[in-house]
């Protein structure tokens, strides 16, 4: 803005508005995901209490849109608008119908002196159009009025899919839990919910003429260790009531509930309901093991009209054409086990378990056709023959896209683990539990939903894209948008925008906004992405208790404010430009900054003595050679709090300390945290590493420079006790700079240790005066 005009600015309408638009003439336009284009023109529009939101008479969709943006400005900006029946030359927001915006998801939205225009064709245009502009209109955490820059927006979306899946099963979250994402989900443009509704670990929904599946099925007993009380229950469903709520309350923001019900592997707590849907007979209980546990489904004609009743009953609750029926994992020792599956499979013709599965798929893809829904399925329904007119939802990477895209089906990119944002964001030692390695937020933005393998016509195949929330080791909701946010921002970006308007480095500036709305809104976000890591060389320092000290954070982004002092920093501390030097003892705090002042990582401190830079967590120690697979676990698996969390091979439990300097160290404090070992590994069991012990509930060895080089210490485990405990062992007879390897040799039948902590105590210093 010109400086005249800037006065004529605040001649008008005073100072904050003008200053305010001035600035945002230069700064980012605070929208994510994206729109497909827009032009900036002259001028401003200011709008305060006294702004309408104008819709055609009689217009329910557009009173709908109207409602949500004014429900939305009220909540986050402080800001009453209110809603009114349109008559010609009124002053605010107009809401109105335009024919010629051909896609049902389309808007444009113009900004002048003389008002707000949303134009779309169809409702889910104007409701996408209302969150643009509350977007706009919430650019930071101020209250009140705001005056927008004149503008011109002609948007609509990349993919018609866009997607976010939550596991309702391993983990279970109440309704207002879900309602909260799907407003988040509507916030971030995004039109698809993926329920993960049943699952070995629990089955969620409410089926009235089995009422067995939310009886039995809907329950676990959580393991506990014998020195502790009784099992506890674990559980919970979603009533038909409840369900038709979420849908309506999905649909009134331009979100389709797709369920899911997985077959036939997944089974564990439908057979634990009803054991003759299984294969053995037998009845199991609901599974407390992740992974893959190797209850299917039988293919009886009494199974298949089971689960058909099942579908009856769930087509009634959704109203989504794409019903979406697993696939995943079924592991098929208990069909290769079993005679009367042998015995089915030869009656069909069908050469393998494979076909079968495909066979047993094709049943019920043909009955959802029956009823005009459409089978959706994991990348696996593609082995053995792919069902007519299926839908694949790739996750084993892309390959399943392509194979699928090529064959003429329809597919969405849900890969892993580019997309499972269960997951952790980031190698910090405050992470939440998740799955390792980090998806970063930079990755996600990255992310490419058309294989390049595709030719353009293939490409057609490619409905969009989807975040996956697997919520194994995401017991509460808070884990759950730590987990979500803020990469679902960048997802949006991929499922929305163009490919031209994708800019990693604007949308680092556009975030500052999407702090701001998840501040007002108490969204739980993580700050992974921004959070300050100290840097410096442990062993230099220790020699001569200073340390060269770099700031910086995972996307390089933002500014960082720092203090020596122990107090906590603001803009007013240091602001770090370059590496600085620190002589020991030291606390060190930073925090990270946006350009307009508004933080985007609290504060993380960093102790610099001698004992702490002798001492590693379990983020700070690697995997021994010939496993690298790592979880980050709390304590309890149903765990209620976000913290303790620790690195953890459970395949081997084989850590490296590397690079210990070990003169003169006194002792060795080890702190163990012993977990349950609550997974069921399927094929992969024969990959756990066992090791002899030589004490009966085993030990924890110290080994010099590799895993088999000379033994330094033996530590004995415990038996039972507290889940943490310590060990420690005498001083290291050593000098110098090792790698130490740390093995627990603990039988694998039994609980799963891992180490919390590791500390080499440095000899007391002699005090003034004494000897
Ligand atoms: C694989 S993705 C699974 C899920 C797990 C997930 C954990 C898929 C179709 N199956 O059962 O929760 O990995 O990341």
């Amino acid at each position: 803005m010109s400086k005249l005009r800037l006065l004529l600015c605040m001649a008008l309408y005073g100072i904050a508005a003008c200053a305010d638009a001035a600035g945002a003439q230069s700064a980012p336009l605070a929208l994510t995901p994206m729109p497909a284009q827009w032009t900036r023109a002259d001028g401003h529009f200011n709008v305060n209490a006294q702004t309408p939101i104008i819709i055609p008479a009689g217009d329910a969709g557009a009173r709908r849109a109207a409602d949500y943006l004014a429900g939305l400005a009220e909540r986050t900006r402080g800001l009453s608008l209110q809603v009114q029946d349109g008559q010609a030359g009124m002053l605010g927001i107009r809401l109105q119908r335009d024919a010629s915006i051909a896609n049902r998801e389309g808007y444009t939205l113009d900004i002048t002196p003389q008002g707000i225009r949303i134009a779309a064709r169809d409702d889910a245009g104007l409701f996408y159009g209302a969150v643009t502009l509350w977007q706009l209109l919430t650019p930071n955490d101020q209250r009140g009025e705001t005056s927008l820059p004149a503008l011109h927006i002609r948007d609509q979306p990349r993919f018609s899919w866009r997607g976010m899946m939550l596991d309702s099963s391993r983990h279970f979250q109440t309704v207002e839990e879900v309602e909260g994402l799907l407003e988040q989900m509507a916030q971030h443009k995004l039109n698809t919910f993926h329920w993960h509704l049943t699952d070995d670990q629990g089955w969620r929904i409410e089926i009235k003429r089995y009422p067995e599946l939310t009886k039995i099925g809907a329950w676990r007993d959580e393991q506990s260790a014998a020195s502790e009380p009784s099992p506890r229950r674990y559980g919970g469903f979603y009533t038909q009531e409840q369900i038709r709520q979420v849908v309506a309350y999905a649909a009134a923001r331009q979100i389709t509930v797709v369920p899911e019900i997985d077959l036939p592997g997944h089974a564990q707590a439908a057979v634990a309901s009803y054991p003759e849907l299984g294969v053995t007979g037998k009845r199991p209980s609901v599974s407390t093991d992740w992974g893959v546990n190797t209850y299917l489904y039988n293919v009886d004609d009494s199974t298949l009209r089971f689960v058909e009743n099942v579908l009856d009953e769930v087509m009634a609750l959704f109203p989504s054409t794409y019903i979406h029926l697993g696939g995943d994992e079924a592991v098929k020792d208990q069909w290769e086990a079993s005679p009367a599956i042998q015995a089915k499979m030869r009656a069909l013709g069908v050469k393998n378990e494979n076909a079968l599965q495909s066979w047993f798929m094709g049943q019920l893809g043909t009955y959802l056709n029956q009823h005009g829904r459409r089978l959706l399925g994991w990348d696996e329904i593609l082995e053995g023959g792919l069902p007519a007119s299926a839908t694949v939802m790739s996750w084993r990477g892309s390959k399943g896209a392509i194979e699928a895209a090529k064959q003429g089906h329809d597919v969405v990119l849900s890969p892993s683990p580019d997309l499972y944002f269960d997951h952790v964001q980031s190698n910090r030692d405050d992470e939440y539990s998740g799955r390792l390695p980090p998806i970063v937020l930079a990755a996600v933005y990255g992310f490419e939903a058309v294989p390049k393998e595709l030719s353009a016509d293939q490409a057609k195949h490619v409905l969009g894209l989807q975040a996956n929330v697997w919520t194994e080791h995401l017991p509460s909701i808070d884990h759950v948008q730590h987990a979500l946010f803020p990469r679902l921002d960048a997802v949006a970006e991929a499922a929305w925008s163009p490919a031209s308007q994708r800019d990693w480095q604007g949308f680092l500036a556009r975030l500052p906004a999407q702090f701001a709305r998840y501040r007002q809104q108490h969204i739980h976000v993580a700050d992974s992405a921004f959070a300050p890591v100290f840097e410096l060389d442990r062993n230099a320092a220790l020699v001569s208790g200073k340390a060269q000290v770099s700031l910086g954070n995972q996307v390089n982004h933002g500014v960082l404010h720092y203090t020596v002092d122990g107090s906590t920093p603001d803009l007013h501390s240091p602001r770090y430009s370059k590496p600085f030097e620190v002589v020991m003892p030291v606390t060190l705090k930073a925090a990270t900054f946006a350009g307009d002042g508004s933080v985007l990582a609290a504060p993380r401190q960093r102790v610099l003595d001698a004992p702490s830079l002798l001492s590693r967590a379990s983020d700070e120690l690697v995997n021994c050679p010939g496993s690298d697979f790592a979880l980050r676990l709390q304590p309890m698996p149903d765990a209620t709090s976000t913290a303790p969390a620790y690195n953890v091979n459970i395949f081997d439990t084989c850590r490296l300390y590397r690079q210990a300097r070990l003169d003169g160290v006194a002792a060795i404090h080890v702190q163990v945290v012993r977990l349950q070992r609550n997974y069921a590994l399927a094929h992969d069991a024969k990959l756990v590493k066992s090791r002899p012990a030589s004490t009966p509930h085993g030990e924890l060895l110290v080994r010099q420079d590799r895993c088999d080089g000379p033994l330094l210490a033996t530590l004995p485990l415990p038996g039972d006790g507290p889940r943490q405990f310590s060990l420690d062992g005498p001083s290291l007879p050593r000098q110098g700079t090792h790698d130490l390897c740390l093995i627990f040799t603990a039988p694998i039948s039994g609980p799963l240790y891992a180490i919390d902590n590791i500390s080499l105590i440095p000899p007391a210093t002699p005090q003034a005066g004494q000897p």
